[in-house]
């Protein structure tokens, strides 16, 4: 049978990155079928299209995975794919909760043939054989002989084949600068985001998280050897290519575990794995030096923090009162000491949020080594404690907000102010942090740093105002290049200056990762 795995496009970021659930499932198909793969993100397609191209390809079953803010059009993607007579099985985390809505069962029309609750890792084979037979079940629930939920072990862990699979749709190396920069003596052919995944779960409970609900509070891990061999593989890859590749751990919590994150870190560094790469750390975890020393030896460069607020109160309410704003300053400028960057992110519209409270979370961030602020609202995501809190104080203003998605805007009334004054105070935030001067301080904060630093800096902001701002055409990057101009102008003529320079001194500057001065031991 011929599978055709496809993830909506969310609009916004284009094909930033590939989404792992497919690779995943992909690997976990028995053999003897096909597996192709469409990411709307790299794909665009819409309904006529899809359903054209399952009918062309000839494909047996569809399996769409989507997030909560995506899901309206993964049911418009479905209901065209079944009009023309395939069936699909819907997955991840909207439709676990939602899994009624998926199958018409809530009263409103069917979207899905079949959904998979919960992790796939499982169930995905089952799902496929009755496929083949014709004999799809509506749920499909990862469960033991007794019925109890059981979550998949990531032990063993597939192997996802990265060093055979197509992944030129997602070379965020412009298409116009391949030429030029394959011939760069540091290997800029292509550069691309992998994910890669080392465990699984965070019990912290935050209220308005899908996580813990989703993966559970017990954490599972893959063997170091597992993560060491997928990071050199991918290594390898990028090295045959004349490129770079960059590697996001998707856990929820990289460090959740800090003895086993400091024995996964050495392991990486012992067996020469580095590439750099993000990871979601809290900061609470990010006040132990040894750790953050390991992070920087073995290629971690950006760190993604969910500071959510500056205020203490609002960081209880939400069930997030490990995090401590008084001690953000410092965790950031331990990062940044060893060239480790932040992407902080906040939510406004919390429920001790007042006028002012984006000025008043930029004046903090000023003060901090620059890095990538980021900003959204708080959302009630279905199934969440959240969700539940406002439902049930009548809160909600739009409780079915998914079916109508509208990116940033609020779908409850916050406390003390109103939704206009919330999405006032994103403007401002987003506004105030990306304009072409903040970009311009941004860098200036960093000159007594290495101009590769800057520069990273400088092109993480570039993309990460895509967010807010998209840049999804040609046109709008254009102006965004030209209202930067000045600074660009400045990096580019260091960086032409440091390349001519001889290739001793200039070594320091390649973006490949120097062999750490970190023992693979240990790190005192
Ligand atoms: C990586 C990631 C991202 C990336 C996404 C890009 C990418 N290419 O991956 C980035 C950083 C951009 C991102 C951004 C956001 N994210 Co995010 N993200 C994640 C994260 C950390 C990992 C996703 C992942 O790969 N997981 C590992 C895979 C294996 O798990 P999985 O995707 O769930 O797939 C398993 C099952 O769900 C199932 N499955 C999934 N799809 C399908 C399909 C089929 C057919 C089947 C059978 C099974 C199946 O099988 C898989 C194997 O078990 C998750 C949290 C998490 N741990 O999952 C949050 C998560 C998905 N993100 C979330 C959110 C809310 C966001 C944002 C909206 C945050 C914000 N406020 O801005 C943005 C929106 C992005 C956008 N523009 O659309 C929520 C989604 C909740 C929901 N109900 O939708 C999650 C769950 C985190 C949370 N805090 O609750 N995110
Ligand atoms: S620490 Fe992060 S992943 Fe864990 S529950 Fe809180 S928001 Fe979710």
């Amino acid at each position: 049978m011929r599978i055709l795995l496809y993830n909506p496009d969310n609009g916004v970021t284009r094909n930033f990155m590939p989404h792992l659930w497919m690779f995943l499932l992909q690997a976990l198909t028995p053999p003897g079928h096909e597996v192709l793969l469409i990411d709307g993100n790299a794909k665009p397609m819409d309904e006529a299209q899809i359903a054209q191209f399952v009918r062309d390809q000839n494909i047996g079953l569809v399996g769409i995975g989507a997030m909560t803010r995506m899901v309206a059009k993964a049911y418009r993607m479905a209901d065209a794919i079944r009009a023309a007579g395939v069936p699909v099985v819907m997955g991840g985390p909207h439709v676990t909760e939602e899994a009624d809505e998926a199958l018409g069962r809530d009263g409103g029309s069917r979207h899905a043939d079949a959904v998979a609750l919960g992790e796939a890792d499982e169930t995905w084979p089952q799902i496929v054989k009755d496929a083949v037979r014709g004999e799809l079940k509506e749920i499909y629930a990862p469960v033991d002989g007794m019925g109890k939920e059981r979550k998949p072990s990531l032990n063993p862990y597939p192997a996802i084949p990265w060093d055979k699979l197509d992944l030129r749709q997602f070379n965020l190396v412009p298409k116009l600068l391949h030429p030029l920069l394959k011939n760069f003596r540091e290997n800029w052919g292509t550069f691309r985001i992998v994910p890669v995944e080392s465990g699984r779960g965070c019990p912290y409970g935050c209220e308005f998280c899908t996580v813990t609900g989703f993966f559970g509070d017990s954490i599972r891990f893959r063997t170091n050897e597992s993560v060491v061999n997928e990071l050199l593989l991918l290594k390898a890859r990028a090295c045959k290519e004349g490129g770079q590749i960059a590697v996001f751990f998707i856990d929820d919590n990289f460090a959740i575990n800090i003895k086993r994150t400091k024995s996964l870190l050495r392991d990486i560094i012992a067996a020469k794995a580095q590439v750099f790469w993000v990871a979601q750390i809290s900061a609470n975890l990010l006040r132990d030096e040894e750790l953050v020393d390991l992070i920087a030896a073995s290629g971690g460069k950006w760190i993604f923090i969910g500071m959510e607020s500056v205020d203490p109160v609002n960081l209880k309410d939400v069930n997030k009162g490990f995090n401590k704003p008084g001690e953000y300053a410092t965790v950031l400028e331990r990062l940044a000491k060893r060239n480790i960057y932040a992407i902080t992110s906040f939510i406004f519209g919390m429920d001790n949020d007042t006028p002012g409270v984006a000025e008043r979370t930029l004046q903090q961030v000023r003060t901090w080594p620059p890095g990538l602020p980021i900003f959204g609202l708080l959302t009630p995501l279905p199934a969440t404690p959240l969700y539940k809190r406002l439902e049930a104080a009548g809160r909600l203003t739009r409780p079915r907000h998914w079916k109508d998605f509208v990116p940033f805007t609020m779908a409850h009334t916050p406390l003390k102010m109103t939704i206009e004054e919330a999405h006032a105070e994103l403007n401002y935030g987003w506004a105030h942090s990306y304009s072409p001067e903040a970009l311009a301080q941004a860098v200036a904060a960093l000159d007594d740093q290495h101009v590769g630093d800057r520069v990273n800096v400088f092109l993480a902001r570039l993309c990460f105002r895509g967010i807010y701002f998209p840049m999804l055409r040609k046109s709008s990057w254009l102006r965004v290049i030209i209202e930067n101009r000045r600074t660009i102008l400045r990096l580019f003529k260091e960086g032409v200056f440091r390349w001519m320079r001889p290739r001793n001194s200039a070594s320091q500057d390649s973006f490949d990762v120097a062999t750490p001065n970190v023992s693979g031991e240990a790190n005192a």
